[in-house]
């Protein structure tokens, strides 16, 4: 056996989403600023010193999940992921609703990170996808639920909650992976980069500047 440091893909993947988050995040706000600073490492390092990903909580929402068959919802709905965009999701479910999530694409690594938008922000989804990351970042917050699933796989990786969303309120549901990274290096990469973003990976600009987006209403 070959054993590598995803052994555990929960460790792996906790250490990911942080990283994967703060590195797509920084990635979008460079995407987002097309031509004149093509030249630009696409990185933005200050952007993700800053941004709010609070990885005890991480931590906290994943262990949490090794005990998810004690008082978890049933899951309601399952959300196919797709080159680029999310199918089979509801205009709006109950709060308490679990979500799952399920990766159609044949190569590419999908995630369904999902936020609770501020109860103050009245812009639609299209709109803000289109702020500098920076500016995204802050008002998405920290995710209320982020399962990947890498193609071809039957394994849902529950990196931060377990899909249930428990709140009502507008959501937004979105994809941070970059275009065209490989799977199995990003992860690899993620893990090994201690909370930091995932370092050499190349990538194009992350799936949600690509369309893979979507608002999603809570209802009490
Ligand atoms: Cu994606």
């Amino acid at each position: 056996m070959n054993h590598s440091p995803l052994t555990d893909p929960r460790h792996a993947v906790r250490l990911a989403i942080s990283a994967a988050t703060a590195a797509t995040l920084a990635l979008g706000a460079a995407a987002c600023s097309s031509g004149a600073n093509a030249d630009r490492p696409a990185v933005d390092t200050q952007s993700i010193d800053t941004q709010s990903i609070d990885t005890a909580s991480v931590d906290a929402a994943s262990a949490s999940t090794d005990h998810a068959h004690h008082g978890s919802e049933p899951i309601a709905v399952t959300v196919d992921g797709v080159d680029y965009g999310f199918e089979q999701l509801p205009d709006s479910v109950e709060a308490g609703t679990r979500l799952s999530f399920h990766n159609t694409a044949p190569t590419e690594l999908h995630e369904m990170a999902i936020f609770r938008l501020p109860d103050d922000e009245d812009r639609p989804l299209d709109e803000l996808v289109e702020l500098p990351g920076d500016e995204l970042t802050e008002i998405l917050g920290n995710p209320a639920t982020v399962l990947l699933q890498a193609p071809g796989s039957d394994e849902v990786i529950p990196a931060v909650g377990d899909g249930t969303l428990a709140e009502p309120g507008r959501y937004a549901v979105m994809c941070f992976i970059p275009h065209g990274a490989d799977p199995d290096e990003y992860l690899r990469a993620a893990a090994e980069s201690d909370g930091g973003p995932p370092q050499g990976i190349e990538g194009g600009a992350p799936h949600f500047a690509l369309g893979m987006y979507a608002e999603l209403e809570v209802t009490a």
